[in-house]
């Protein structure tokens, strides 16, 4: 939360949306936060040093941030999906179920690995990062709308998802 945002995309005056956790493994935070925070680089020198070229908008916290930051997914499963409005949210034969959840602002999200094998999710637009082993659940609650891309680095290409808050 430390991050400094310039506005949300469209609407809502709030910050960025919290997430918190039931588990406490974070090992991909770190790299995922440096690389979300890199595009916001050049224009928060502080100092006014640099400016940068065409200081439009920050995606950052947008679906799109995601998918740039993991280009290795088959995002164009996204745009064949519908939205499935539930708070539970399924690793199962290595699928996110349903690959698309919808839910109102401030919902608690439960993701939970059915899998024998170890899984792992990362939402860049609620600084997520956990590894679940088998049985294992974390949960997220998005406090301001927006649409949150997802993956598990584990599993490229196919194992991703979206879960859209509010209005998206
Ligand atoms: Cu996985």
């Amino acid at each position: 939360m430390t991050r400094p945002s310039r506005r949300p995309p469209e609407g809502g005056p709030s910050s960025r949306p919290a997430a918190t956790r039931s588990t406490s493994r974070r090992r991909f935070l770190a790299a995922a936060a440096a690389l979300a925070a890199a595009p916001l680089a050049g224009c928060l020198g502080g100092g006014g040093d640099t400016p940068t070229a065409t200081p439009t908008a920050t995606p950052t916290e947008t679906a799109t941030g995601a998918q740039a930051q993991f280009p290795d997914y088959d995002w164009a499963q996204l745009t064949r999906a519908d939205a499935v409005e539930t708070d539970t949210i399924t690793m199962r034969g290595f699928q996110f179920q349903p690959l698309v959840a919808k839910v109102p602002t401030g919902t608690e999200v439960t993701v939970t690995n059915d899998d024998s094998a170890g899984h792992e999710i990362t939402v860049p637009g609620l600084d997520v990062a956990e590894t679940l082993d088998g049985g294992q659940s974390v949960s997220l609650t998005a406090e301001t709308a927006g649409t949150f891309d997802y993956v598990c680095e584990f599993h490229p290409p196919d194992m991703l998802g979206r879960l859209i808050v509010g209005d998206g």
